[in-house]
């Protein structure tokens, strides 16, 4: 046997033995994840994601790191789920609303006074409803794990407090980019300016708009205390956020790598809705130790506002579809001990 080919089959014969190892070299590099969300690390938002990456290591034996990226360094929501749907980003977490120019029937979610309680919200997101809505995403390249709580949502701005609906007039009032906040805010009478979520802050800053409305938690993780002055109880919609993946990706996942995920993200929701209403409740008194000047509007104030915005149910109800519109009122009168 020539020279070259005792080498060469000495070389193959080297490597046949170190395949096994290769692999297995191979099979310890992990999986990399990233999970992008919108708030900053100290938020309730911050706080469940880096739960949900420390049992996703743990539970994947270090085979699945989360790298957590917030404050919408891989850009606002809208951005995220095109990095999703394109596979160039594996996870995110984001408003329901935002995701309404993908998935339309995540506009039931929008609808003011949908929810009277977090007891009925849990029921209806975690329920067949819930699924049925979030399913939708996965034919546009989305896959919803769990939602998570960003709770009812409340005015601040830097005007005047608002005691009754005519205060709204002519406020610049952020909302999210999503029609039925548009339309219920202009119905209000307020000068409604869709923004993202990333530009809020130095929008209040400069006074690109007087307010916004957004739950205690965000008001105070995000200190809109320093740039807002008044604070108005409205509990006007309950936001839920969303756990998303790239369907893409997932669909590329091993069962038990899926396991591992869907385990984790609903100890993430648990958790987050917890942590959510513990810091909720005593946030008032913490946004009012910053110097907010804090008013509740009245039931029948509040009453008048429901009233003006049953306006808009017609067009969610239409845009999401009358059979979802009917089976949530009737899933939602049964909560309330109706037929
Ligand atoms: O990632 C930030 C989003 O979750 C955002 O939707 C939060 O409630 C929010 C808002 O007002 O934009």
């Amino acid at each position: 046997m020539t020279l070259i080919r005792r080498t060469f089959t000495a070389a193959a014969a080297a490597l046949l033995m170190a395949a096994p190892f290769i692999a297995q070299a191979q099979d310890i590099k992990p999986r990399l994840i990233r999970f992008g969300y919108g708030l900053n690390e100290q938020s309730n938002q911050g706080r469940a994601v880096k739960l949900f990456a420390e049992t996703v290591e743990k539970a994947s034996g270090g085979k699945m790191k989360v790298r957590a990226i917030g404050a919408a360094a891989l850009g606002p929501d809208v951005q995220m789920q095109q990095a999703l749907i394109g596979g160039a980003q594996e996870m995110m977490v984001g408003s329901t609303a935002t995701l309404v120019g993908i998935t339309k029937e995540m506009a039931l979610w929008d609808t003011p006074f949908l929810f009277n309680s977090t007891k009925e919200a849990d029921a209806i997101l975690d329920g067949p409803i819930g699924q049925k809505v979030m399913d939708k995403l996965q034919e546009k390249g989305l896959v919803g794990l769990v939602y998570w709580e960003n709770g009812f949502r409340n005015l601040t701005n830097i005007k005047r407090p608002v005691t009754k609906l005519e205060d709204l007039e002519g406020i610049k009032l952020r909302v999210m980019q999503n029609n039925v906040y548009l339309d219920s805010f202009k119905t209000l009478g307020a000068n409604a300016i869709p923004l993202p979520f990333s530009e809020l802050f130095s929008a209040l800053e400069t006074k690109t708009v007087d307010g916004q409305e957004n739950p205690y938690n965000t008001i105070l993780s995000s200190k809109f205390y320093e740039v807002q002055k008044y604070l108005s109880i409205t509990n006007h919609v309950y936001s839920p956020w969303i756990v998303t993946v790239s369907k893409k990706w997932w669909d590329g996942l091993s069962k038990d790598e899926q396991k591992v995920l869907m385990d984790a993200a609903k100890a993430s929701r648990d958790f987050e809705r917890k942590d959510t209403r513990d810091e909720a409740a005593k946030a008032l008194a913490d946004l009012k130790g910053k110097g907010m000047q804090i008013n509740e509007l009245s039931p029948a104030e509040s009453a008048r506002m429901r009233d003006k915005l049953t306006k808009v149910n017609a067009g969610i109800a239409a845009n999401v579809g009358m059979d979802l519109w009917t089976e949530t009122q009737g899933a939602l009168a049964k909560l309330r001990g109706g037929k």
